[in-house]
């Protein structure tokens, strides 16, 4: 990781600024971010405008501390990056692009030695305050300047966010608008309750192309979640191609359930998607399930069913009737190739092995297959993540567990594993918001805007601490779920209460609080064009 060190030798306004920040955390409680903020100095505007505030953000940064007037982004601003780090030069790039459209502005990066002068964007990693952490970040905004420093260009990305945010609504128009453009006045110092705060897309019940992947991902990113599952095959498709067992997506991919069309994507297509979440600090995490849900791979190739025999593919939407044949040697060469395959295409340090709701199979089988696969996964180098129906498994001390249902999250933590809290009655996002809600299941219950965000991760598991928890992860199931409208019905808003049940502390939660937040975020995700859920129980603008 490159750690640029930015010497802070200029003009003694721009010091005072970068040293304000730490300084004003130092005291034990930073003010509420509800106490704001004198009108900033805007020229009258002929529509009315209201005044920024800090008070906006999703999720809630850790301290904020408000100050007197704002900063004006004009058409003069650059992002100042210090030199000779590609890196810090493209998080400035996606600063400019996120802000080009509505502003109109050129907003070019400017990589410098010196202090940028007043009027501009600044960008930096100082190794000065290693507590920032992987994803950490301050800020410090004053009439002069935009001060974003992290210790990690991650922190640095998430802050980026947070700048997006702190500008009006309208600043995510994908047309020109009037502005101005006031970032509110004061200091910020930010960074995650959980290291894990994830999203999970089933592309298998229905296939979702790479643009509206990349969408979903955009969500995630906006509001700092840094986790992309990917649910890539059960009973009803499987949607990556594997070199070596080409039929998978050529026949298991070929429908979805009613019949709708299939998809899959080729290696490059994947490639690019895990370059995209890559290039917004999300790590790709993908879902291979198995010895269940694998009715796609079973029609696919006949020597993987216990009898020879390959069934029919599936566009029903029951669950737990199929099995890879757990006897035979060919289904641990298949899950090899599989693996191999994937963990060359994918960077980061997770595969997951699904292992969830299989009925047809004894304890004992199923113990020694997810045994099997774990060590598989190990051998490629990754890390198993599975639902909470392998905590009964041996498991390997870097194996994680996904609570949804069941008891053996708590079985695994006891063993030691960490824990990914993805209740499904708060943080599955299939099922409906209430009895009227035409998409979507409701075996875990109805999901309101309200139960969805209020709940917190430590307590919902006996035996299930803090410590134990990796984070949280929301996961849209995509049996009802046909089109990007539908996903963004189901998925906004809730998703940005997860995002902020993963980054925000506790302590500093509050529904009542949370939804005059969230009323705002409709703004700008009416802006995005999404078909977003308008919950009864927010006041949207
Ligand atoms: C349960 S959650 C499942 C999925 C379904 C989902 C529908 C889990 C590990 N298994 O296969 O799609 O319910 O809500």
């Amino acid at each position: 990781m490159p750690n640029l060190r930015y010497e802070p030798f200029g003009p003694a306004r721009f010091a005072i600024l970068l040293f304000a920040v730490p300084l004003l955390f130092s005291c034990e409680a930073a003010a509420p971010a509800g106490e704001e903020t004198p009108a900033p100095p805007v020229t009258p505007s002929a529509t009315p405008v209201a005044p920024p505030t800090m008070n906006n953000l999703i999720p809630k940064p850790t301290f904020v501390q408000p100050a007197a007037g704002g900063f004006s982004l004009t058409a003069a601003a650059g992002i100042y990056v210090p030199p000779g780090n590609p890196e810090l030069e493209s998080i400035g790039r996606y600063l400019g692009e996120r802000l080009r459209p509505a502003t109109g502005f050129a907003l070019p990066v400017i990589p410098s030695d010196s202090i940028p002068p007043a009027g501009n964007i600044y960008l930096a990693i100082e190794d000065k305050d290693p507590a920032l952490g992987e994803e950490g970040y301050t800020l410090a905004v004053t009439p002069d300047l935009v001060a974003l420093v992290a210790y990690m260009p991650a922190g640095l990305f998430r802050g980026v966010q947070t700048v997006r945010q702190l500008l009006t609504a309208e600043i995510e128009s994908p047309a020109a608008r009037p502005g101005p453009w006031i970032l509110p006045a004061g200091a910020i110092r930010d960074q995650p309750r959980f290291a894990w705060r994830g999203a999970m897309l089933d592309v298998a019940r229905h296939f979702f192309g790479p643009a509206d992947v990349k969408a979903f991902i955009d969500w995630m990113a906006y509001y700092k979640m840094n986790r992309f599952h990917l649910h890539l095959s059960d009973d009803q498709g499987w949607r990556l191609m594997i070199n070596s067992w080409p039929k998978l997506a050529q026949t298991g991919g070929s429908t979805a359930v009613g019949g709708d069309p299939g998809g899959f994507y080729s290696q490059e297509e994947y490639a690019d998607i895990v370059a995209y979440a890559q290039s917004r600090y999300i790590t790709v995490v993908p879902e291979i399930d198995m010895p269940g849900h694998t009715n796609a791979a079973l029609a696919s190739y006949p020597e993987l069913n216990c009898d020879g025999v390959a069934p029919p593919l599936h566009t029903g939407i029951e669950t737990g009737f199929s099995t890879l044949c757990v006897g035979k040697d060919v289904t641990y060469a298949f899950l090899d190739d599989v693996i191999r395959e994937i963990a060359a295409l994918t960077p980061g340090p997770y595969f997951h092995i699904g292992g969830d709701e299989v009925s047809t199979l004894s304890p004992a089988d199923y113990l020694a297959f997810v045994q099997r696969a774990q060590g598989i996964v190990n051998k490629y180098g990754k890390r198993t993540v599975g639902w909470d129906e392998i905590g009964v498994i041996d498991l390997l001390d870097t194996t994680i567990v996904q609570y949804w249902n069941g008891p053996n999250a708590t079985l695994a933590a006891q063993k030691g594993a960490k824990v990914i809290m993805s209740p499904s009655n708060r943080a599955y996002l299939d099922q409906k918001y209430d009895s009227s809600t035409v998409l979507g299941l409701n075996w875990a219950g109805n999901i309101e805007v309200q139960e969805s965000y209020s709940w917190d991760p430590a307590n919902q598991l006996a035996g299930v601490s803090e410590g134990q928890i990796l984070g949280v992860e929301a996961a849209l199931w995509t049996e009802t779920i046909r089109t990007r409208a539908d996903i963004e019905y189901m998925v906004l808003p809730r998703l940005l209460g997860i995002a902020e049940i993963g980054w925000s502390s506790a302590d500093g939660r509050d529904w009542n609080e949370y939804r005059l937040r969230l009323a705002e975020h409709g703004l700008r995700l009416a802006l995005w064009n999404a078909d977003f859920y308008r919950s009864p129980q927010v006041p949207w603008k």
